[in-house]
């Protein structure tokens, strides 16, 4: 007998926080769920709507089917997924320009995984403070992203007020907040919701700590209908179920021109009549980002042997 419904909220190994009508509740995964999908390491995520039952102990007994998810190859697990969220109108990725220093290819990766679950994705870019020359980078991460993110967000977290276009970025939404430790995730956090208890510089529990089945995320509210899914402890992102031949259909800059090269399954690093090498060629194409997708691609091509 279903007792109640409710939205998780937060995950930690096998329990489970629910947001219901009568308040957050904490729940188990009832095994016979568990044992449904094997091909995910976690077959709930912050972001699902579950069916509660109370035999005993109160069980999540079902999964509401889902708008999309988002994942990553679960660590130490070639074939298996590790969801890190589910239901979500927008991947916001989070990386600072120092220390640490942007880590081009994590943010790439994410992306190509947004784009695979079409998933709008946004960039913010934190501690603008630590640099002298902003101005260069920006023309860095503009050269990169202006074609294929969303938005972009430069900020200081720490010394100047949250600006009012990262307050409308979340409002009315609900986001992953993704992005390596240390980053910032936490002071955003913070600053959208002062009251919160989220820690900052700490990282208690980490997704890649231990075992490829400790898994943790929560979701925090900014106000009704505004959510934000933070991934605490983040260090690498995996690509699940990409494979190498379609990478370039994932790349938004590069698809208005796959219909230019000679071969349908172009891999756009050695074939002649090659538009994406052309438009990487004519500036049309951040070299960077090409860079990117080639190393991604002899990455995914490598697996696939
Ligand atoms: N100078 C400067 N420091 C910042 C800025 N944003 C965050 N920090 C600092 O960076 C450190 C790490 O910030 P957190 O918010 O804990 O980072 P996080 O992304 O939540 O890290 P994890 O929880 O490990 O994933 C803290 O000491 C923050 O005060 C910024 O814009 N400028
Ligand atoms: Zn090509």
């Amino acid at each position: 007998m279903t007792l109640i419904q409710g939205l998780v909220v937060r995950s930690v190994g096998s329990q489970y926080s629910i947001r219901t009508n009568e308040g957050i509740l904490h729940a188990q995964l009832r095994g016979k769920l568990r044992l449904l999908e094997s091909s995910s390491t976690n077959p709930v995520v912050v972001g699902d709507w579950v069916d509660l039952d109370n035999d005993e102990v109160l069980t999540i007994s079902a999964v509401h089917d889902r708008k999309n998810k988002f994942s990553r190859k679960a660590i130490g697990n070639e074939n298996q997924e590790q969801l890190l969220a589910a239901n979500i109108d927008q991947l916001v990725i989070v990386s600072s320009v120092k220390s640490p220093t942007i880590r081009y290819q994590f943010i790439d990766r994410c992306m190509v995984s947004a784009e695979a679950f079409r998933i709008p994705v946004h960039l913010i870019f934190t501690k603008t403070d630590l640099v002298k020359n902003l101005q260069d980078l920006q023309d860095e991460i503009e050269d990169s992203y202006l074609q294929s993110a969303d938005s972009i967000h430069l900020v200081n977290l720490v010394s100047s007020p949250l600006p009012i276009s990262i307050k409308n970025l979340f409002e009315g939404r609900m986001s992953l907040l993704t992005g390596l430790s240390g980053v910032g995730k936490s002071t955003l956090i913070k600053q959208l919701i002062p009251e919160s208890k989220v820690k900052i510089g700490i990282t208690s529990v980490k997704w890649d700590q231990g075992k490829h089945t400790t898994s943790f995320a929560e979701l925090h509210e900014v106000a009704p209908g505004t959510d934000i899914i933070d991934t605490p402890g983040l260090r690498e992102f995996a690509l699940h179920d990409v494979e190498a031949w379609e990478l370039s259909h994932f790349f938004r800059e590069m698809v208005p021109y796959l219909d230019g090269c000679k071969y349908s399954k172009c891999s756009h690093t050695h074939e002649p009549v090659c538009a994406v090498k052309a438009a990487v060629e004519n500036g049309e194409i951040s070299v960077r980002r090409y860079e990117s997708y080639l190393l991604i691609y002899e990455d995914l091509l490598s697996k696939e042997d």
